[in-house]
Protein backbone atom coordinates (compact mmCIF):
# COMPACT_ATOMS: atom_id res chain seq x y z
CA UNK A 1 0.00 0.00 0.00
CA UNK A 2 0.96 3.13 -0.82
CA UNK A 3 0.32 6.45 1.94
CA UNK A 4 1.17 9.27 0.73
CA UNK A 5 1.38 12.44 3.41
CA UNK A 6 -0.62 15.67 2.34
CA UNK A 7 -0.93 19.15 3.18
CA UNK A 8 -2.79 21.84 1.26
CA UNK A 9 0.78 23.47 -0.38
CA UNK A 10 1.78 22.56 -3.90
CA UNK A 11 4.40 20.12 -3.04
CA UNK A 12 2.34 17.23 -1.85
CA UNK A 13 -0.04 18.16 -4.77
CA UNK A 14 2.52 16.92 -7.47
CA UNK A 15 2.50 13.43 -5.96
CA UNK A 16 -1.72 13.15 -5.13
CA UNK A 17 -1.55 14.43 -8.97
CA UNK A 18 0.74 11.36 -10.02
CA UNK A 19 -1.10 8.91 -8.27
CA UNK A 20 -4.52 9.53 -10.03
CA UNK A 21 -3.18 9.82 -13.14
CA UNK A 22 -2.19 6.19 -12.64
CA UNK A 23 -4.75 4.68 -11.28
CA UNK A 24 -2.65 3.00 -8.61
CA UNK A 25 -4.81 2.23 -5.30
CA UNK A 26 -3.10 4.85 -2.24
CA UNK A 27 -4.06 6.23 0.74
CA UNK A 28 -3.06 9.73 2.04
CA UNK A 29 -2.67 11.08 5.61
CA UNK A 30 -2.89 14.96 6.09
CA UNK A 31 -0.11 16.56 8.34
CA UNK A 32 -1.51 19.83 9.17
CA UNK A 33 0.84 22.23 8.92
CA UNK A 34 -1.12 24.86 10.69
CA UNK A 35 -1.23 22.85 13.78
CA UNK A 36 2.60 22.23 13.63
CA UNK A 37 2.40 18.00 13.42
CA UNK A 38 5.03 18.49 10.31
CA UNK A 39 7.54 18.95 13.85
CA UNK A 40 6.15 16.42 15.73
CA UNK A 41 8.26 13.49 17.04
CA UNK A 42 5.87 11.03 15.26
CA UNK A 43 6.73 12.86 11.68
CA UNK A 44 9.45 13.58 12.12
CA UNK A 45 10.20 10.04 12.01
CA UNK A 46 8.71 9.63 8.64
CA UNK A 47 10.47 12.75 7.01
CA UNK A 48 13.46 14.43 9.18
CA UNK A 49 13.35 17.49 7.59
CA UNK A 50 9.88 18.18 8.59
CA UNK A 51 8.38 18.74 5.00
CA UNK A 52 5.24 17.66 2.98
CA UNK A 53 5.35 15.82 1.11
CA UNK A 54 6.60 12.01 2.34
CA UNK A 55 5.79 8.86 0.81
CA UNK A 56 5.76 5.49 2.74
CA UNK A 57 5.45 2.37 0.39
CA UNK A 58 5.32 -0.66 2.23
CA UNK A 59 5.83 -3.04 -1.12
CA UNK A 60 9.16 -1.07 -1.92
CA UNK A 61 12.12 -2.50 -4.17
CA UNK A 62 13.87 -4.27 -1.00
CA UNK A 63 10.62 -4.37 1.43
CA UNK A 64 9.06 -0.93 2.91
CA UNK A 65 10.59 2.30 1.93
CA UNK A 66 9.94 5.92 3.08
CA UNK A 67 10.70 8.51 0.92
CA UNK A 68 10.49 12.34 0.98
CA UNK A 69 11.47 15.40 -1.47
CA UNK A 70 8.52 15.43 -4.35
CA UNK A 71 11.03 14.81 -6.64
CA UNK A 72 12.48 11.89 -5.39
CA UNK A 73 9.29 10.56 -4.88
CA UNK A 74 7.94 11.29 -7.95
CA UNK A 75 11.11 9.57 -9.74
CA UNK A 76 10.31 6.56 -7.76
CA UNK A 77 6.92 6.13 -8.63
CA UNK A 78 7.49 7.02 -12.50
CA UNK A 79 9.96 4.16 -11.98
CA UNK A 80 8.05 1.84 -10.15
CA UNK A 81 5.47 1.99 -12.41
CA UNK A 82 6.86 2.56 -16.03
CA UNK A 83 5.35 5.94 -16.57
CA UNK A 84 5.68 9.47 -17.24
CA UNK A 85 9.61 9.33 -17.09
CA UNK A 86 11.15 7.59 -20.24
CA UNK A 87 13.20 4.80 -19.52
CA UNK A 88 15.96 6.07 -21.54
CA UNK A 89 17.54 8.13 -24.11
CA UNK A 90 17.38 11.81 -24.29
CA UNK A 91 13.61 12.17 -23.73
CA UNK A 92 14.23 10.55 -20.34
CA UNK A 93 17.06 14.01 -19.37
CA UNK A 94 14.48 16.34 -20.90
CA UNK A 95 12.16 15.38 -18.19
CA UNK A 96 14.90 15.25 -15.73
CA UNK A 97 15.76 18.64 -16.65
CA UNK A 98 12.59 20.23 -16.35
CA UNK A 99 11.61 18.59 -12.97
CA UNK A 100 15.04 19.55 -11.88
CA UNK A 101 14.36 23.41 -12.92
CA UNK A 102 11.04 23.10 -11.31
CA UNK A 103 12.81 21.34 -7.82
CA UNK A 104 15.64 24.33 -7.50
CA UNK A 105 13.33 27.31 -8.92
CA UNK A 106 10.31 26.86 -6.74
CA UNK A 107 11.58 28.52 -3.64
CA UNK A 108 11.98 31.81 -5.99
CA UNK A 109 8.23 31.15 -6.45
CA UNK A 110 7.49 30.32 -2.63
CA UNK A 111 9.45 33.63 -1.70
CA UNK A 112 7.45 36.07 -4.08
CA UNK A 113 3.79 34.33 -2.42
CA UNK A 114 5.51 33.97 1.08
CA UNK A 115 7.00 38.05 0.88
CA UNK A 116 3.82 39.65 -1.03
CA UNK A 117 1.40 37.81 0.71
CA UNK A 118 1.91 37.16 4.01
CA UNK A 119 4.62 39.66 5.51
CA UNK A 120 3.03 42.86 5.37
CA UNK A 121 6.64 44.63 6.92
CA UNK A 122 8.49 42.92 4.06
CA UNK A 123 10.75 45.40 1.66
CA UNK A 124 9.30 46.29 -0.98
CA UNK A 125 12.70 45.49 -3.02
CA UNK A 126 12.39 41.72 -1.55
CA UNK A 127 9.00 41.78 -3.22
CA UNK A 128 10.34 43.07 -6.24
CA UNK A 129 13.37 40.72 -6.19
CA UNK A 130 10.77 37.56 -6.05
CA UNK A 131 8.33 38.89 -8.38
CA UNK A 132 10.85 39.45 -11.18
CA UNK A 133 12.50 36.62 -10.59
CA UNK A 134 8.87 34.67 -10.55
CA UNK A 135 8.36 36.68 -13.60
CA UNK A 136 11.55 35.54 -15.66
CA UNK A 137 10.81 31.95 -14.70
CA UNK A 138 7.29 31.90 -16.50
CA UNK A 139 9.19 33.31 -19.29
CA UNK A 140 11.07 30.21 -19.64
CA UNK A 141 8.21 27.92 -19.26
CA UNK A 142 6.29 30.31 -21.78
CA UNK A 143 9.06 30.12 -24.28
CA UNK A 144 9.43 25.98 -24.07
CA UNK A 145 5.80 25.87 -24.17
CA UNK A 146 5.49 28.08 -27.64
CA UNK A 147 7.61 24.86 -29.32
CA UNK A 148 6.21 21.78 -27.69
CA UNK A 149 2.72 20.72 -26.40
CA UNK A 150 4.08 19.75 -22.89
CA UNK A 151 6.79 20.64 -20.46
CA UNK A 152 9.22 18.29 -21.49
CA UNK A 153 8.34 17.97 -24.90
CA UNK A 154 5.10 16.64 -26.74
CA UNK A 155 4.30 13.80 -24.01
CA UNK A 156 2.70 14.52 -20.83
CA UNK A 157 5.33 13.81 -18.42
CA UNK A 158 6.46 14.14 -14.09
CA UNK A 159 7.47 17.34 -15.30
CA UNK A 160 3.75 18.30 -15.97
CA UNK A 161 2.55 17.22 -12.93
CA UNK A 162 5.87 19.11 -10.98
CA UNK A 163 4.92 21.79 -12.70
CA UNK A 164 0.73 22.50 -12.36
CA UNK A 165 0.60 22.54 -8.48
CA UNK A 166 2.70 25.91 -8.24
CA UNK A 167 1.64 27.69 -11.37
CA UNK A 168 -1.79 27.41 -9.77
CA UNK A 169 -0.47 30.13 -7.41
CA UNK A 170 0.23 32.15 -10.11
CA UNK A 171 -1.74 35.10 -8.71
CA UNK A 172 -0.26 34.96 -5.36
CA UNK A 173 3.52 34.66 -7.39
CA UNK A 174 2.17 38.34 -8.82
CA UNK A 175 1.58 36.90 -11.89
CA UNK A 176 -1.17 36.97 -14.68
CA UNK A 177 -1.34 33.97 -16.99
CA UNK A 178 -2.55 36.17 -19.94
CA UNK A 179 1.10 38.02 -20.18
CA UNK A 180 2.05 34.01 -20.93
CA UNK A 181 -0.49 33.05 -23.32
CA UNK A 182 1.27 29.48 -24.18
CA UNK A 183 1.91 28.83 -20.62
CA UNK A 184 -1.73 29.65 -20.19
CA UNK A 185 -2.67 26.85 -23.31
CA UNK A 186 -1.02 23.87 -20.77
CA UNK A 187 -2.24 25.34 -17.65
CA UNK A 188 -5.54 25.43 -18.85
CA UNK A 189 -5.05 22.05 -20.97
CA UNK A 190 -3.61 20.13 -17.93
CA UNK A 191 -5.54 21.55 -15.56
CA UNK A 192 -8.82 20.02 -17.24
CA UNK A 193 -7.50 16.45 -17.08
CA UNK A 194 -9.56 14.55 -14.86
CA UNK A 195 -6.98 13.12 -12.77
CA UNK A 196 -5.07 16.44 -12.32
CA UNK A 197 -8.38 18.06 -10.98
CA UNK A 198 -9.18 14.86 -8.63
CA UNK A 199 -4.97 14.78 -7.21
CA UNK A 200 -5.03 18.93 -6.84
CA UNK A 201 -7.67 18.60 -4.77
CA UNK A 202 -6.92 15.44 -2.64
CA UNK A 203 -5.66 17.84 0.39
CA UNK A 204 -8.02 20.80 0.19
CA UNK A 205 -11.33 19.07 2.00
CA UNK A 206 -8.85 18.89 5.24
CA UNK A 207 -6.81 21.71 5.02
CA UNK A 208 -9.00 24.32 3.95
CA UNK A 209 -5.83 25.75 2.04
CA UNK A 210 -5.73 26.74 -1.36
CA UNK A 211 -5.39 28.58 -4.50
CA UNK A 212 -8.81 29.69 -4.53
CA UNK A 213 -9.81 28.24 -0.60
CA UNK A 214 -11.80 31.17 1.44
CA UNK A 215 -12.73 28.78 4.00
CA UNK A 216 -13.88 30.01 7.78
CA UNK A 217 -10.36 28.23 9.42
CA UNK A 218 -7.94 29.56 6.62
CA UNK A 219 -9.78 32.92 7.52
CA UNK A 220 -9.18 32.86 11.37
CA UNK A 221 -5.54 31.29 10.75
CA UNK A 222 -4.55 34.73 8.26
CA UNK A 223 -5.98 36.99 11.29
CA UNK A 224 -3.62 35.03 13.59
CA UNK A 225 -0.89 35.43 11.74
CA UNK A 226 -1.62 39.22 11.08
CA UNK A 227 -2.25 39.66 14.93
CA UNK A 228 1.66 37.40 15.60
CA UNK A 229 4.39 38.16 13.34
CA UNK A 230 6.04 34.80 14.96
CA UNK A 231 3.08 32.81 13.90
CA UNK A 232 4.87 31.68 11.06
CA UNK A 233 2.03 30.18 8.49
CA UNK A 234 1.43 30.14 5.00
CA UNK A 235 -1.06 32.39 3.87
CA UNK A 236 -4.69 30.27 3.42
CA UNK A 237 -7.47 32.24 1.82
CA UNK A 238 -6.59 33.99 -1.75
CA UNK A 239 -9.80 36.75 -0.64
CA UNK A 240 -7.30 37.16 3.46
CA UNK A 241 -4.26 37.00 0.89
CA UNK A 242 -5.30 40.04 -1.44
CA UNK A 243 -6.87 42.01 1.05
CA UNK A 244 -3.16 41.70 2.95
CA UNK A 245 -1.92 43.36 -0.49
CA UNK A 246 -4.12 45.93 -0.22
CA UNK A 247 -5.95 44.34 -3.31
N1 LIG B 1 11.86 20.50 -1.52
C1 LIG B 1 10.70 19.97 -0.87
C2 LIG B 1 9.86 21.11 -0.35
C3 LIG B 1 8.74 20.60 0.52
C4 LIG B 1 8.00 21.74 1.21
O1 LIG B 1 8.57 22.80 1.52
N2 LIG B 1 6.73 21.50 1.47
C5 LIG B 1 5.92 22.46 2.16
C6 LIG B 1 4.49 22.27 1.71
S1 LIG B 1 4.21 22.72 0.03
C7 LIG B 1 5.97 22.20 3.66
O2 LIG B 1 6.00 21.08 4.08
N3 LIG B 1 6.00 23.25 4.47
C8 LIG B 1 5.99 23.10 5.88
C9 LIG B 1 6.81 24.13 6.58
O3 LIG B 1 7.28 25.05 5.90
O4 LIG B 1 6.98 24.02 7.79
C10 LIG B 1 9.90 19.09 -1.83
O5 LIG B 1 9.95 19.35 -3.05
O6 LIG B 1 9.27 18.12 -1.39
Amino acid sequence: MLTVYVHGGPNPRKITIFLEETGLPYQHQLVDIYEAQNRSAEFLKVNPNGRLPALLDSEGPDGPIVLWESGAILQYLAEKTGLFLPREGSARYEVLKWLHFQLTHAPYLGNAHVYRVMYREALPAVIKRFTIESARIYGVLDTQLAGTRYVAGNEYSLADMAWYPWIEYHAWQGQDLDDFRHLKRWFDETGGRPAVRRGASIPWPYAECGPSATGRRAKALIERRLADPAFALAACSEDAAMANLGL
